[in-house]
């Protein structure tokens, strides 16, 4: 469902580096600004639940493709990679032998949580919004997510060792400066439906540093998973 320019969306070509995972913390309902100055789309501001996290996914295509016009690409080479989406070899590339570039789509995926799903309006879910030809695509991922925390894990070493020493907040001013080895990911996810005498008692503690725990006390069954990844050739860039 549905669509855009890209150009709307959160997919800022000059933001936080062309590739790579991009997580935004603890955001307020309505407020789009917080996501991106370049987002543009009320359907997702409105929907998104508050205090919870967007974690973004941008790559290159695995397969080469054509320079076109509308949709977000990527010219890669050996001193590195840029992204563009005028159909127009970046500037930077211009004197680059053709044999040694390439140019790439963008793939992104974007998670987040909704107050609603495609069943149910009451009913939270995790939402993914991607890129196919040109448009932004929105779609449910799972039913029943109602948060969704990222923490990233950062090697702080003066003499980086590749392995993780601390997990931050996507705010984390650290992430400037230290590279992101892991990405952990923390969601709480509930029944469809209320449970006619049962009592959710349990007390969650959210994957980040300063949001409390919450506590339901409602009828709505709940399990939290989380995982921990670690991003293949996070050195290299
Ligand atoms: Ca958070
Ligand atoms: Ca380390």
């Amino acid at each position: 469902m549905g669509g855009g320019n890209v150009t709307n969306w959160v997919f800022n070509p000059a933001g936080a580096g062309a590739t790579g995972v991009i997580a935004f913390n603890n955001i307020q309902a309505g407020n789009a600004g917080q996501i991106n100055p370049a987002i543009n789309c009320p359907a997702h501001a409105s929907r998104i639940v508050t205090n919870t996290d967007v974690l973004e996914i941008r790559r290159a295509s695995a397969q080469p493709a054509n320079l076109l016009g509308g949709e977000l690409q990527l010219q890669s080479g050996i001193q590195g990679s840029t992204a563009f989406n005028n159909g127009a070899i970046p500037p930077d590339f211009i004197d680059v032998d053709p044999t040694h570039m390439n140019t790439y789509n963008m793939v992104v995926n974007s998670w987040y949580v909704a107050n609603g799903s495609d069943a149910d309006p009451n009913t939270p879910s995790l939402r993914r919004r991607t890129i196919r030809g040109g448009q932004v695509v929105d779609e449910e991922v799972i039913a029943g997510v109602e948060n969704l925390q990222i923490q990233l894990g950062i090697d702080t070493d003066a003499v980086t060792d590749d392995s993780v020493d601390q997990y931050v907040d996507p705010d984390s001013p650290l992430l400037a400066t230290n590279p992101v080895l892991a990405v952990r990911v923390w969601m709480l996810i509930r029944a469809d439906n209320a449970e006619r005498g049962f009592v959710d008692g349990n007390t969650y503690t959210p994957l980040d540093n300063v949001l409390a725990p919450i506590q339901p006390a409602d009828a709505f069954r709940r399990m939290q998973v989380s995982k921990t990844v670690y991003l293949r050739n996070a050195n290299a860039g």
